[in-house]
């Protein structure tokens, strides 16, 4: 594998959950894979789990890892091309790109959709500059459309959990105090429409994810209706996706909260969030420390969710 911007890259699903599988049991069996070899982590915005996560997978293959918050002492960057620079921002992604990439062998990238222009998020702008300009290997730890490391641990996370063959999952919207992108639901959606479940999408009019994630999802706008007989409940805020209100909060109602009595309705679900979470925000105390509450052990498999996508890059250099 090249590159790694979408659960698509992976190729069979059910091969590569089985290698993550495998990994989760033998971390330490491929430490001479990357030996001498270095991941540039480069962050345009906060993280706890990806960091970490990808860290240790990165650790457990016997790589070098090197860390770049990019607002956090490194100069400035300026995105946009034929800018006259004077202004605070003092280098430009066209130079910073190939000089990072020249300490590297392999480059993360977060960077979190703007909300300034659509067509320039979901085009991928930032992520796709560095895969064009940095010659080397490049996965998504979160960009403008997708976080294909989180929906692929939700992946591994469900396969270890289910009850049923065929479950049901319910990707539900919640309210949040922030604008906050659609990188999460869409993964999480590109990659339950991958998979033989019974696969449905709740949220309030208006906040529809655009056609290419949602896919063959049933679309529900009736929450209690949505979460009957849910094996698997994934709750995430996202911001709207539609004209003219891309970006924007259209509600904050708190009867979409996940709670006990919500959770009622399912099939004794498992609840599930990629985390950071606003308690009694997106989910009520009770509920995310419940014991069908997966956001640990999910959390968790985030490492192996990294060291199956890192091996695999590794694998392919030449
Ligand atoms: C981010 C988001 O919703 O995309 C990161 C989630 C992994 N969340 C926040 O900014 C709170
Ligand atoms: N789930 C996730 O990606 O968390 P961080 O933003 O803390 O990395």
């Amino acid at each position: 594998m090249r590159h790694y911007t979408s659960i698509s890259d992976l190729g069979n699903l059910k091969a590569a959950v089985s290698e993550a599988l495998q990994i989760k049991a033998r971390p330490f069996a491929w430490q001479n894979l990357g030996k001498n070899k270095s991941l540039l982590m480069i962050f345009f915005n906060s993280s706890l789990r990806t960091r970490l996560s990808t860290q240790k997978a990165a650790t457990n293959l016997g790589m070098n890892v090197i860390v770049l918050d990019v607002n956090q002492g490194a100069w400035k960057l300026e995105t946009e091309r034929g800018v006259i620079m004077d202004g605070d921002k003092s280098e430009h992604l066209l130079e910073a790109i190939p000089v990072m990439a020249s300490y590297c062998d392999v480059i993360g990238v977060r960077s979190f959709a703007r909300f300034e222009s659509k067509a320039d998020d979901y085009s991928e702008k930032i992520l796709s500059q560095f895969i064009q300009y940095s010659g080397k290997p490049v996965f998504s730890m979160e960009a403008a459309t997708r976080h294909p490391l989180q929906s692929f641990a939700d992946l591994i996370t469900i396969e270890e959990f289910k009850e049923t063959a065929r479950p049901k999952v319910v990707l539900t919207w919640a309210p949040h105090p922030k604008a906050l992108p659609q990188a999460v639901p869409n993964s999480f959606a590109e990659t339950m429409n991958l998979c033989n479940y019974e696969f449905v999408i709740t949220h309030p009019k208006g906040y529809e994810l655009a056609p290419e994630f949602s896919g063959k999802a049933r679309i529900e706008y009736d929450q209690n209706r949505a979460l009957e007989g849910a094996d698997f409940v994934y709750a995430k805020n996202w911001a709207a996706f539609a004209d003219p209100n891309y970006g924007k909060i259209l509600s904050q109602d708190r009867s979409w909260t996940i709670d006990s009595k919500k959770m009622s309705l399912t099939n004794n679900a498992h609840f599930m969030h990629c985390l950071p979470v606003r308690r009694n925000m997106i989910v009520s105390d009770d509920v995310i420390e419940g014991p069908r509450s997966l956001v640990i052990p999910e959390a968790a498999n985030r490492e192996f969710s990294a060291q199956t996508v890192l091996k695999r890059i590794l694998e392919g250099l030449t």
